[in-house]
């Protein structure tokens, strides 16, 4: 953190501005250095958190490199905690990389991704899932995802965690008190009160553990697959839900031959949503390839939405793609029920027993409707509809409170045998310790290199 770093702080390309951000002891002395105010003012440069008007220059050849606006901020109250310089060029790929250029060439080094906001965290300006959440705010792809990770930020998850682990450490004190000086004439900690205690933890952990999917599919997006024999309406589908014709439909079976793979948000969350060539016997070349890539897509999506056409009766090429589903991730989309149907319910549930079933037609302009509620509803399933509630998002966080959740309980089982006090603290405190890994503190550097390794340069 001795360094001086700087980076283009906007992304690469052509743009109305593109700033350039400097943070550390030397910021102040660059931005002298590199930057001609236009007019002078009593405090010159170091008045603090003023926009100036002025000129990147070289001071040794005398160019000018860009006309500007400049800033300097005094640390600690800013992003890093430390002295920060910012230089608004103009926001083209040449300005911003002769003006970096010249902060570099006057000691500054280029700063690695994510680091600002990593000296954010080490200098304890935010905590580790705050600073997570930066990078989750950048990525969003739709509102609830922004709100999530905007929750995140403002710290509704540190302060869950530290509640838990304030409880935790209140125990701790009381079993260390206990097990160093057991003659004393101090309170003696029962094991009801112990049990009590970590029963808290462990409904605490398991309200967070229950959002973690609902929070991770908010996040990331949920992946749902168009899947079906020919014909069946895979494609109308992925345009009905765009609300644009994206993918080509026609009464040919076999139209679509590769998969093609959209993002669009419904209601605030984001959806990924792929449609693939519909699986049959084939011997044409390029159908096969398409056929493999449906069945790769059915692997990695959350969700499938297993389409059969209503018109006509279920037939093998059904049956077969039905027995590679697992029905608790399948949806089945029985398409067409604008035409005489043929196929008959019972024989479809028994298709994937256990499969929720919903009918439709993209005939009908609202056709989409149902898909779309029933993808909501299952995002939001169980416990976590409730706005207030927070979420968890992210899966390291979700490792943590597993592993914070299993030393609860290893903890109450011994507390239930009445096992030696001793031996009980091994556990809240591993749990302690797990938790503590959430925010950040006692984590090792690997983990903090990880997940600054997610970021953008310049942030
Ligand atoms: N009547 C009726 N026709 C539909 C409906 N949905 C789709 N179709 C028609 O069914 C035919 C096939 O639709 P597609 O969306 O191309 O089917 P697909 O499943 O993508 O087919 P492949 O790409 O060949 O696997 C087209 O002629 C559509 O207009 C529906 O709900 N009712
Ligand atoms: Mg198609």
């Amino acid at each position: 953190m001795e360094d001086t770093i700087a980076a283009i702080a906007t992304p690469y390309g052509e743009g109305g501005i593109g700033i350039i951000r400097i943070s550390g002891e030397e910021a102040e002395r660059i931005l002298d250095e590199v930057f001609v105010p236009a007019f002078n003012t009593d405090d010159g440069l170091k008045e603090n958190r003023k926009l100036m008007y002025g000129h990147i220059v070289d001071p040794e050849s005398e160019n000018t490199i860009d006309e500007v606006l400049a800033v300097f901020m005094k640390g600690p109250h800013t992003y890093t905690g430390e002295d920060v310089a910012e230089i608004d060029c103009h926001g083209g790929i040449v300005p911003l990389r002769k003006a970096l250029e010249l902060v570099y060439a006057h000691g500054a080094v280029p700063a690695e991704r994510g680091e600002f906001t990593k000296r954010a965290f080490l200098n304890g300006r935010i905590d580790l899932s705050q600073a997570e959440a930066v990078i989750d705010l950048i990525k969003a792809r739709a509102d609830k995802s922004f709100d999530v990770a905007m929750d995140q930020l403002q710290g509704k998850l540190s302060r869950e965690i530290q509640k838990i682990r304030a409880g935790l450490m209140d125990l701790l004190v009381d079993l260390t008190v206990n097990i160093d000086y057991p003659d004393e004439d101090i309170e003696v900690i029962t094991y009801e009160a112990i049990y009590e205690g970590l029963r808290r933890a462990q409904l605490s952990i398991g309200r967070l553990l229950a959002s973690s999917n609902t929070g991770r599919l908010i996040s990331e997006g949920i992946k749902v697959a168009i899947i079906g024999k020919p014909n069946v309406g895979k494609s109308s589908l992925m345009n009905a839900l765009l609300k644009e014709s994206r993918a080509i439909v026609t009464d040919i079976p076999g139209t679509t031959r590769d998969t093609i793979e959209e993002t669009l948000s419904i209601d605030g969350i984001p959806v990924i949503l792929t449609d693939t060539a519909g699986i049959r016997e084939t011997s044409d070349k390029i159908e096969t390839i398409g056929i493999e890539r449906s069945k790769a897509s059915v692997g990695s999506a959350d969700l499938i939405l297993f389409m059969i056409d209503g018109s006509r009766e279920l037939d093998e090429e059904d049956r077969f793609i039905a027995k590679h589903l697992e029905p608790v991730k399948t949806l089945i989309v029985i398409n067409k029920t604008d035409l005489e149907q043929k196929v008959d319910l019972d024989d479809i549930r028994r298709l994937a027993d256990g499969a929720e079933v919903i009918e439709t037609s993209l005939a009908d302009d609202n056709g989409a409707e149902i898909v779309e509620k029933t993808i909501l509803s299952r995002v939001m399933s169980g416990e976590t509809q409730q706005g207030e509630s927070v979420l968890v998002t992210n899966a390291r966080h979700e490792a943590l409170l597993k592993e914070a959740a299993q030393s609860v309980g290893d903890a109450l089982v011994l507390t239930d045998h009445k096992e030696p006090l001793e031996i009980i603290e091994i556990d809240v405190n591993q749990a302690y310790e797990s938790l503590g890994e959430i925010i950040g503190e006692s984590v090792g550097d690997d983990i903090i290199d990880e997940v600054f390794s997610r970021f953008c340069l310049g942030k």
